[in-house]
């Protein structure tokens, strides 16, 4: 499709470009979802990346380490990471991003956080002028389970107009709700276009309950963005 297209040709060009040999004894980390999937099928040609160790962000990111035969590290082994590449929801141009939306974003942000460069591929779908016009299912959160209540009831105190769901899991593959990899529920908090995102990710972060915020502020820096209609990516 022309988006798998658009997220194929951003992840190589990350991957080209970000990834030398001057890495090959050095850790990567690896986000989640499915524009990641293209850039690790890029690294697996690139066999003068196979000497660097991979750090996953999920079991998704995991098992695709295993299944391409690369050297697999785990974010207890390391304190800091020399790259990270991951997807994002939304980007606005201060590459402040909007993730979770495959309920990973708790330990990608472990990961992220411990990076010296974190880089950020999407396909152009994704920019954004404001955080929050785009992606409208609206701010993941994660939490633990026993805290769902009261987190939905603070947040509702915080933002009236805010409408706060728990993600469900399709009924055919799992009854209820999605449950993450850490074990814990995620919430979609909608509530429109946002001012301050760092703010509303310190608001939220601060709540009892809550996890992590899938608002990633001041830490990306650089986001490549491949074309849906065109071969050309746009680099932010
Ligand atoms: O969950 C996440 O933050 C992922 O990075 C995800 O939102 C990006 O997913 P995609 O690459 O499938 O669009």
């Amino acid at each position: 499709s022309k988006a798998e297209r658009g997220k194929q040709l951003a992840a190589y060009r990350a991957v080209d470009e970000m990834l030398d040999s001057s890495l090959e004894k050095g850790i990567i980390g690896l986000g989640s979802g499915s524009t990641i999937e293209h850039a690790i099928e890029r690294i697996h040609q690139r066999k003068d990346l196979h000497s660097v160790v991979y750090v996953p962000t999920s079991f998704q990111t995991k098992r695709l380490i295993l299944h391409y035969n690369l050297r697999l590290g785990n974010i207890d082994q390391y304190t800091s990471v020399d790259l990270t590449i991951d997807g994002a929801d939304e980007v606005d141009a201060n590459l402040n991003a909007i993730k979770g939306g495959g309920a990973c974003l708790f330990q990608e942000r472990l990961v992220a956080q411990a990076s010296k460069k974190f880089v950020l591929i999407a396909d152009e779908r994704k920019k954004s002028d404001k955080l929050g016009s785009k992606y409208l299912r609206g701010i993941p959160i994660e939490i633990v389970p026993m805290a769902l209540q009261t987190v939905l009831f603070n947040i509702q105190n915080m933002w009236e107009n805010a409408t706060v769901r728990l993600r469900m899991a399709t009924p055919t593959d799992k009854a209820g709700p999605v449950v993450t990899d850490n074990g814990n529920l995620i919430l979609d908090c909608q509530m429109g276009p946002i001012d301050d995102p760092v703010n509303v990710y310190r608001d939220i972060k601060l709540l009892t309950g809550v996890v992590d915020v899938g608002l990633f502020c001041n830490m990306a820096e650089v986001a490549y963005f491949g074309g849906l209609e065109d071969e050309k990516v746009d680099i932010w």
